[in-house]
């Protein structure tokens, strides 16, 4: 499918949406390999700084650097916040994707796994600016359902693409297009057979600290 942000943001952005990136065997052991850090790192619910109101979402990471909320605000910490073990390593699938598709010297620090089960998940509009490497690109990974995927500019109020992306779809967010406000209206079920149970799962690749 052929998104209108892709026309209408334009590649000048930094912006490039690869649909069907991931074959269906490729989605299978990236699954798999979620499943695997699922077991070494239980997903959380993570709750809003300040509110204490917790996302409609469950989140983990692999790599260095994992990207954790609790009252006193969003951070990276090299920890579980519960377990206090390290993050599993980040799969190799996904270093190999990273390196091909941005020309960053440096890997990847945090793939953080966002997990998309019932009716209510969604994530609001918001800028990733947790990150000390600004200049580096974010790549995502999307499993499972399909879901309605918002896209909007600079500021808050710019005007806003939706559009859908599915299982297998890869998005790289370079340049100007890295500051964008983003989010997920909604997941659209029943549209996947890949995770058991349905749902949805994106995989966001992070440079977090300056490379020296
Ligand atoms: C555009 N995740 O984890 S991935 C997030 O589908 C996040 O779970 C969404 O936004 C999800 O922070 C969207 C696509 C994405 C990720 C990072 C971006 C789009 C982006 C950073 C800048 C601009
Ligand atoms: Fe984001």
């Amino acid at each position: 499918m052929e998104p209108h942000s892709a026309r209408v943001v334009g590649t000048e952005t930094g912006f490039r949406y690869l649909p069907d990136r991931l074959d269906e065997a490729a989605q299978r052991r990236l699954l798999a390999e979620v499943e695997r850090i699922g077991e070494a790192a239980p997903f959380d619910r993570f709750v809003m700084p300040g509110t204490g109101r917790p996302l409609s979402i469950d989140m983990t990471n692999a790599g260095p650097l994992g990207w954790v909320s609790d009252r006193s605000g969003y951070r990276y910490s090299p920890a579980h916040l519960r377990t206090g073990l390290p993050w599993p390593p980040i799969p190799d699938l996904l270093l190999a994707l990273w390196r091909e598709l941005t020309d960053y010297p440096a890997p990847p620090e945090c793939c953080l796994i966002n997990l998309y089960q019932g009716v209510g998940a969604k994530l609001g509009m918001h800028r990733d600016q947790d990150e000390e490497a600004f200049d580096a690109p974010i790549l995502s990974v999307s499993l499972g359902d399909a879901a309605m995927f918002r896209l909007g500019g600079r500021r808050r109020g710019d005007p806003a693409r939706t559009f859908v992306v599915q299982s297998g779809t890869v998005m790289v967010f370079a340049g100007e297009a890295r500051t964008f406000y983003h989010g997920v209206d909604r997941i659209l079920p029943g549209t996947s057979a890949l995770i058991p149970g349905g749902g949805r799962i994106n995989l966001t690749l992070r440079r977090v600290t300056r490379p020296r």
